[in-house]
């Protein structure tokens, strides 16, 4: 690593809180699926920030729908309308075939949002007797990092140190119905379940679970809120990974991808039924729903409605699949995941998620280790099956496969 490097990643530790351990690479500038680092290095980027970046960096289209709104009006808060709100909310709530729309900004406070609609609807309409609203959410489940997000999480890096939690949620194991349903009472409002969970190692729930879950809360007059903020918009090769399953939420919790990479968006889209319980000055942000982030978003429906994302990360994953499914069994143990979205077990005796993840920065690849030695694979929807093919060449190399 160059001086020039070592220089800017001291500096940013010595005044950063965030402990992220990011791989000692220094971006500078990006283009589709590829960033070049300070000194001019180029890396295929197959992490594209989590699945915000579907599109690539640098997408021109959302580059020009941004450059042409920060000409025009950036910020109004919720006092006063703008121009681009009732087109965005009506946009995105017919995109989802849902309502309504409550536009935030980040992934959490859209989860928190849906938290706090959950609970609400539960006292107003379902007749909870107030403030004894249960939430059902999955062990190994990652929402945000927000102290109420992290109360109902079970992983301790995440939530130690950061008491009291905040009640009402219950955890039961991914994927079983017989768990779920054992813990619904007449308290229960909500099951909020990532369809597929990301962190946890992009964990595909067994066939027919999310029908069941989508069974079991409407015979129990539950919310079912789907968190599609890193599976949703066209990563796993649909527009939501709940379609896998031909299941429709009572609520899509959406984020990353929305805002293409460029502002950050996000939104709870439910029925009037749902939604209509705040009433005005109830729920809010700064930012939330602010015309930038409506210009981009916009431009990102626009994007997703040919389908032509959706069919490119259904393809090109299969391919993805394909490819590191020849690798099991020797160095690699297990390979999960839908469309361009993998997680990989790798034989811990090639070495930890970590180790491989910097293996691969050397030889110009970057992707994120979750936990142990599992590395997740999530390109950018726009990568070329050229450059698909030659990350998964170096991935082959550093395996030794
Ligand atoms: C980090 C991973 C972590 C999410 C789902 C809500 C949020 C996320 C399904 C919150 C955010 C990000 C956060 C970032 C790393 C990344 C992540 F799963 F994608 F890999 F942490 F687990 N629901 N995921 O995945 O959205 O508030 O971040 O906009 O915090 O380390 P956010």
């Amino acid at each position: 690593m160059s001086s020039t490097t070592e220089k800017a990643i001291a500096s940013a530790e010595a005044h950063s809180a965030h402990n992220y351990h990011p791989l000692p690479v220094v971006v500078a500038t990006a283009e589709g699926a590829w960033m070049t680092d300070i000194e001019g290095r180029r890396y295929l980027d197959m992490l594209a920030g989590y699945s915000a970046l579907n599109f690539g960096h640098g997408n021109r289209r959302l580059i020009d729908a941004a450059k042409a709104q920060l000409e025009r009006v950036t910020l109004t808060s919720r006092a006063f309308h703008h121009d681009r709100f009732a087109e965005f909310c009506e946009q995105l709530a017919d995109f989802c075939g849902m309502e309504m729309v409550l536009p935030m900004n980040t992934g959490a406070e859209a989860v928190e949002t849906a938290v706090k609609t959950a609970r609400k609807w539960g006292y107003r309409v379902k007749g909870v007797p107030d403030g004894t609203a249960k939430i059902i959410v999955a062990a190994d489940n990652f929402h945000g990092r927000t102290t109420t997000i992290v109360s109902f999480s079970t992983d301790p890096e995440a939530r130690a140190d950061y008491g009291p939690y905040t009640p009402g949620f219950e955890i039961v194991p991914y994927g079983d119905l017989a768990a779920l349903r054992d813990a619904m009472t007449d308290n229960t409002v909500a099951v909020l379940l990532e369809p597929i969970q990301g962190e946890a190692g992009v964990l595909v729930p067994p066939p027919g679970y999310l029908a069941g879950v989508r069974e079991l809360t409407r015979e129990r007059n539950v919310l079912f809120i789907a968190d599609e903020i890193q599976s949703g918009l066209g990563r796993t090769g649909r527009t939501f990974a709940c379609e896998h399953e031909g299941v429709v939420p009572d609520m899509y919790v959406l984020g990353k991808a929305l805002g293409g990479g460029v502002v950050p968006v996000s939104a709870v889209v439910s029925g009037a039924a749902v939604l209509g319980v705040h009433r005005p000055g109830e729920h809010g942000s700064t930012f939330g729903g602010n015309p930038l982030a409506c210009a981009v978003a916009l431009e990102v429906l626009a994007m997703l409605r040919t389908g032509e994302y959706q069919q490119r990360a259904a393809e090109l994953g299969e391919h993805l699949h394909q490819e590191l499914g020849l690798l099991v069994g020797g160095a690699v143990e297990a390979v999960r995941g839908r469309g361009l979205w993998a997680g990989v077990d790798i034989n811990p005796s090639k070495g930890t998620g970590r180790e491989i993840s910097e293996r691969l920065m050397q030889r110009g690849v970057l992707v994120k280790d979750t936990h142990g030695s599992t590395i997740r694979i999530a390109p950018p929807l726009v990568i070329s099956k050229e450059d698909l093919d030659w990350g998964l060449a170096q991935l082959r190399e550093v395996l030794g496969a």
